[in-house]
């Protein structure tokens, strides 16, 4: 017992500043996630803070921050978020010791901020989404004021006899507060998380139930052979699992397919209509082997994947509205969808409407849109990159113009038409491998979807260009595998690949950025054979 008063004893006046700082950080932020699952879980202050920083975090960045955390990019922004939170917490905490107004004013800063991002986000609902930031705010202040005023006591000197006893009373009093302030918080923090889990299981029912109708037009038979057996390369159907994930949300929209609509309106729509998911699935549906690419996909990089996609044609919905393509007389030249979370992506309406199969998606891979991939329903254009076109929890399509209207990539300097470009990837070996010398198998795959893949070729070093063996093509709209039996010989060996898509263009060697409109130039992996 001695060793623990004389811990409390020198707990210093700046160590007891600083915990009451932080327990009162902790105590705002599981008060306003207890609002937040009373009131809307999106709303709450991490999600809302997180998701301001994103919305105007520069492209450069953003994709600096895809590159280099990959699909961890979301928890890492989260944990950033709450370690800048809690090193002003600290500092707060402590300040408050000496000027109560300061702590106070600090707080309040908090509230605002809060408030002030709930309220930008674009899938702000109104003026309740600042109430979790506020109600936080309040318990926050209330929290700092009672353990600043417990830590000042706690650490009063003593002034007269028989003072000894109250300074540890004091003591005993401010680690109590401090305690049951924690408790409190805690859980706070737990039922908010308790009462947000289950506002999706609305969702959650609503996908188990779902029972995918079979489609009228089933995909095309996939010819024997699209999967070379060489060890190392993608599978040619990614697993949902396995799929890449891309988008700006750090809360997983949980959309109940019972209450989700559908609006199509805007320019040329002559019969605007607004479809429940019910409806769509009556429709007769199209089964088609899609590879989707992400336009922040550097050269070589993990961003693309092929899945078999359910879903209603997008262009019979449109011509049903009434719209026309602009080459026939249309006035509308871009169609807009708009998700749940409030994310905008610009189409070209005449890709859209030319034949091709542009897609409601319902399912993927033979089951229900997993939620990351925009349960219960997200749009595909295959040719075009993600963010030019593949809506996920999609509920509104707006027909208007590229001159009136930019969404939001291209607000962020991303350009507003994006064809996917022709683009060969090496899988096997990796970079940096050290394969045996002998044949080995180089391999991987290539893609320029909505124009297919009718060479790919392979170079060691600055030798010739050699023709790989292609695996039979499922279609345009898919990735196609390739792979080249190479010879190693002892030494450092760098391997290049390069394509060509199906209307005759090479791959360019130049290397570009991703952005604005996608990377190029030619994959390259260097290996030593020992
Ligand atoms: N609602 C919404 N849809 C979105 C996005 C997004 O951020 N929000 N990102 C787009 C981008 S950039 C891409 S590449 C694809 C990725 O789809 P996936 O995550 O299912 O692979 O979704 C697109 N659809
Ligand atoms: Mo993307």
């Amino acid at each position: 017992m001695a060793g623990v008063s004389s811990f409390r004893s020198t707990l210093s006046r700046a160590a007891r500043g600083a915990l009451a700082g932080l327990l009162a950080a902790f105590t705002a932020l599981a008060v306003a996630e207890l609002v937040a699952g009373l009131v809307r879980p999106a709303a709450g202050p991490v999600t809302v803070v997180g998701g301001a920083v994103i919305d105007r975090t520069p492209a450069a960045v953003k994709d600096f921050a895809i590159r280099t955390f990959g699909e961890n990019d979301k928890a890492v922004l989260r944990l950033g978020i709450l370690a800048v939170l809690a090193v002003i917490a600290v500092g707060l905490g402590i300040l408050t010791l000496s000027h109560r107004r300061a702590g106070a004013a600090g707080v309040l800063l908090f509230g605002i901020a809060g408030s002030a991002a709930a309220l930008s986000r674009p899938d702000s609902t109104g003026i309740g989404d600042a109430l979790p930031s506020v109600a936080g705010t309040l318990a926050g202040a209330l929290a700092l004021y009672v353990l600043a005023s417990k830590a000042v006591l706690a650490t009063a000197p003593a002034v007269a006899d028989g003072q000894e006893a109250t300074g540890s009373w004091n003591r005993r009093g401010f680690l109590a507060a401090a305690g049951v302030t924690a408790v409190a918080a805690a859980s706070a923090g737990a039922l908010g998380r308790f009462l947000t889990g289950r506002q999706g299981q609305g969702a959650v029912a609503s996908r188990n139930t779902l029972v995918l109708p079979a489609p009228a037009s089933p995909a095309p038979a996939v010819p024997a052979g699209v999967q070379l057996k060489v060890p190392g390369i993608s599978p040619f159907t990614t697993p949902n699992a396995d799929f890449y994930r891309v988008d700006t949300a750090l809360t997983v929209p949980k959309v109940d397919a019972g209450t989700w609509r559908l609006r199509i309106h805007g320019k040329g729509v002559t019969r605007p209509r607004t479809y429940t998911l019910d409806q769509l699935l009556a429709r007769p549906l199209i089964e088609r082997d899609i590879t989707l690419t992400c336009v922040s996909n550097e050269v070589g990089g993990p961003y693309t994947g092929t899945a078999r996609w359910l879903g209603v044609p997008l262009a019979e919905l449109l011509k049903e509205a009434g719209v026309r393509p602009p080459s026939r007389g249309g006035q509308a030249d871009q169609l807009v969808a708009r998700s749940v979370d409030g994310m905008t992506l610009g189409s070209p309406v005449e890709d859209v409407m030319d034949g091709r199969d542009a897609m409601l998606a319902v399912g993927m891979n033979g089951e229900p849109l997993p939620f990351d991939h925009g349960f219960p329903v997200r749009m595909l254009v295959p040719g075009l990159y993600g963010y030019v076109s593949a809506c996920k929890w999609i509920t509104d399509i707006e027909l208007t113009t590229f001159d009136t209207y930019d969404p939001y990539w291209v607000k962020r300097k991303w350009a507003r038409k994006a064809p996917i470009k022709t683009q060969a990837r090496i899988d096997t070996p990796q970079p940096f491998a050290r394969p045996a010398a002998g044949t080995i198998s180089i391999a991987g795959v290539a893609w320029a979807q909505h124009r297919g893949i009718t060479r790919v070729e392979v170079r060691i070093d600055d030798g010739p260009w050699q023709d790989a063996d292609l695996a039979p093509q499922a279609g345009i709209d898919t990735w196609r595998q390739w792979s080249y039996p190479w010879k190693a010989t002892p030494g450092g060996h760098t391997i290049t690949v390069r394509a060509t898509d199906g209307a005759g263009a090479v791959q360019t060697e130049q290397r570009t950025r991703t952005i604005p409109d996608g990377a190029s130039g030619w994959h390259s992996v260097f290996v030593t054979v020992p």
